[in-house]
């Protein structure tokens, strides 16, 4: 061989070499990167928040700032309890509201006389913070804290005297209390408040006001683990909502110095920014009621089962995490609702999460960096969250195939990316391999550190993952796959004003069973296909049941009487006749409202036809701010619309704290038209409400 053609040889195997050896090495990182600590918060996933403070004793969600520490009294406070409920749930960690925007403080702050050492609460001997740091101490979960920003009660509140006393407050949460994980900054401000008996509006400008330099230093300085949230970060972001869910698009990189606390344009929080400077991941906090704190009246609305699913999937299964808030009660723990609705949550998570098929499987991929063992296919499901599949340099798109030894059912995939080096991918599908033929499953676009599919349920010989767009070489570091049972819930059933009724369930694939003539349902009664008509008085029976394993719930009864769809209210006695239907339309989410001034408020309806009437039925008006509600009712009977007979005069015992329909019977009237007349209304409000009016005519 010619030296020259000797050189040619030499180099080509350099350079075969070199590319090798440049393969053998890991990807390069790209764009932003989590820090450490952003990487330890993102393994928390899923946390608790308390929201415990005065408003709990208040019944506020925003106190004025103007309360006493006097009323701040729980009666069997027992952090344990709350930790020992969230550890029982999954719970990896507690934030706690140390201090909301009314100002009262849950700790001893040496700054202030507005707090629990001022309160009758172990005779001012008191510390949540410390209650709830030995908890978490005893139990392994991690504590943060929410500190509001806003003080309504701090007399120098727009001052730059507040902002130091901000700030010393930062200091004592980071140093009393053992290892902080988070610290949560409130982006909230109303302008109004009691500001020291000042009672006026005072406006900051949220951007420079607090020093907010200063005060991410005193956190890294004090807790140099601790992640800070905020509605741009720095470390953890706002999602935007206050629901519980992400955009199926969720990058955790955000233009950070765009986003300040109050940040207009705070959509965008939902999906993040594609081009993002900052590695900012998504938190998704929401609550298990419709408000933050305690409010006896929402103690039957608890989120359901079906609800609370869907928020795990929609914020944990799209790159984000959880943190799910306890409203804790003014015994001072958290409500027996609200711990087995948890429980059931944890449950059902478990159960989806039971039995991963994918685990040891064979794995093949289009490109395997460098062809190298140690960024094989196989790495995603090795159990070992540090090895990861991935391509050679510039490849950005390929597939993964994961085959079966015989065909399997499955319903959901899980994917995570290595996230340490970059959230990359962009566009990715799902397809399954059924009889031989491939079958788009699902067409996403980021994976980021988790993401969650569900689909129905198909037998597949092999799923295969197709990468079609990454901003770099896709980097796959888990692929789960899982059969989940079917969602057993009990069945919800409605009527409507044209006496239609319906039955529904979380999961298509439940059976409903049901009964007409009030005997208990089984699987050989009666099976809900489509909604039928129901227009004279009946109970229906009904249980959910899963064919897959023969679980069935417990009993849904549910009680009709006539239908209301001859109906028509014909006066009332002050604002919108026009939209009174909505008193008779037997939809629980609507309702009417009278004026402002009137009295007596009442409203007179025409059932159609003569029946003989044995009570009626009131519901008051449902949602988070609810007013006008009756808690004196006089209700009188007619047969032709000119003399009236009272058939029930009365009191709706602890209507204000539980909100739920009234039922009152009375001896049997005849009565073709009924008025329901508000003899005293809740918080003596000039005005009525009703959410629906029923009758029972047996
Ligand atoms: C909001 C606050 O205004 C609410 O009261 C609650 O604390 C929620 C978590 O954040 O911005």
């Amino acid at each position: 061989m010619s030296k020259f053609y000797l050189n040619i040889v030499l180099i080509a195997v350099l350079n075969f070499c070199i590319s090798h050896a440049q393969n053998n090495d890991g990807p390069e990182p790209y764009g932003p990167l989590p820090t450490e600590r952003q990487l330890a918060w993102h393994n928390m996933e899923y946390y608790g928040f308390i929201h415990f403070n005065m408003n709990t004793f208040t019944n506020m969600e925003w106190g004025m700032g103007s309360e006493k520490p006097a009323q701040f009294n729980p009666t069997r406070l027992d952090a344990r309890q709350w930790v020992k409920t969230m550890k029982e749930a999954g719970m990896k960690g507690v934030i706690i509201t140390a201090k909301h925007h009314d100002g009262f403080c849950l700790w001893p702050s040496k700054y202030t006389e507005h707090s629990v050492k001022n309160s009758p609460w172990k005779n001012g001997k008191g510390d949540v913070l410390k209650d709830l740091s030995e908890a978490c101490a005893e139990y392994g979960l991690k504590m943060g804290v929410y500190l509001s920003p806003w003080d309504r009660n701090h007399a120098d509140y727009g001052k730059p005297e507040y902002v130091s006393y901000f700030h010393n407050q930062l200091r004592e949460l980071l140093t009393n209390y053992g290892e902080i994980f988070e610290v949560w900054f409130d982006g909230a401000n109303g302008g109004t408040g009691y500001y020291g008996g000042a009672n006026e509006t005072r406006k900051i400008d949220n951007k420079t006001y607090y020093q907010w330099d200063k005060a991410i230093e005193i956190v890294r300085e004090l807790q140099p683990n601790a992640v800070i949230f905020g509605d741009g970060g720095p470390g953890v972001r706002w999602v935007g909502n206050e629901e519980g869910w992400a955009n199926e698009t969720n990058w955790s990189l955000l233009e950070r110095n765009k986003v300040y606390p109050g940040y207009p344009k705070y959509k965008e929080l939902l999906s993040g920014h594609e081009n993002g400077t900052h590695w900012v991941p998504a938190e998704c906090d929401v609550s298990i009621r419709p408000g933050w704190y305690y409010h006896p009246s929402e103690d039957s609305q608890v989120k359901s089962l079906e609800h609370l699913v869907n928020i795990y999937y929609e914020s944990v299964g799209r790159n984000a995490s959880l943190l799910l808030n306890l409203p804790v009660d003014n015994r001072g723990l958290i409500h027996e609702k609200d711990a087995a609705q948890l429980k059931a949550l944890k449950q059902q998570i478990d159960k989806d999460f039971a039995n991963d098929v994918a685990k040891g499987i064979k794995v093949s991929a289009t490109n395997v960096r460098g062809n190298h063992s140690e960024f094989v296919a196989n790495n995603v499901n090795d159990g070992d969250e540090k090895t990861y599949w991935t391509t050679d340099d510039g490849v950005t798109t390929a597939s993964i195939s994961m085959s079966f030894d015989k065909p399997t059912e499955v319903n959901r995939i899980l994917l995570q990316e290595y996230i340490a080096l970059g959230q990359r991918v962009y566009g990715f599908t799902v397809e399954a391999k059924v009889d031989g033929n491939w079958k788009l499953i699902d067409k996403q676009t980021t994976i980021g550190v988790k993401r969650i599919l569900r689909f129905d349920s198909i037998e597949a010989s092999e799923i295969r993952v197709n990468i079609t767009g990454s901003k770099a070489e896709p980097i796959i570091s888990n692929i789960e796959l899982y059969r989940a049972p079917n969602l057993l819930t009990q069945p919800i059933i409605t009527r409507d004003k044209k006496a239609i009724v319906t039955m529904e369930v979380a999961d298509k694939n439940i059976i409903i069973y049901y009964t007409l003539d009030g005997s208990e349902p089984s699987e050989n009664s009666r099976k809900y296909d489509t909604a039928f008509k129901l227009n004279k008085p009946t109970t229906i029976k009904a249980i959910s049941y899963n064919p897959e394993n023969a679980e069935k719930t417990g009993i849904r009864e549910v009680y009709f009487d006539i239908s209301k769809k001859d109906w028509e209210v014909l006066k009332v006695s002050s604002g919108n006749l026009k939209d009174a239907y909505r008193i008779i339309d037997d939809n629980l989410t609507s309702s009417w409202t009278s004026g402002a001034k009137d009295s007596p408020n009442e409203v007179i309806i025409d059932l159609g036809k003569t029946y003989l009437l044995q009570g009626f039925t009131y519901m008051p008006i449902q949602g988070r701010w609810p007013f006008g509600i009756i808690s004196q009712y006089e209700f009188s009977t007619s047969t032709d619309n000119k003399t009236w007979t009272i058939a029930s005069t009365g009191e709706f015992s602890n209507i204000k704290n539980n909100p739920i329909e009234q039922t009152v019977k009375f001896k049997t009237s005849e009565a073709r038209y009924i008025k329901l007349k508000g003899v005293k209304i809740i918080d003596d409000d000039k005005r009525l409400s009703v959410g629906e009016i029923g009758v029972f005519t047996k």
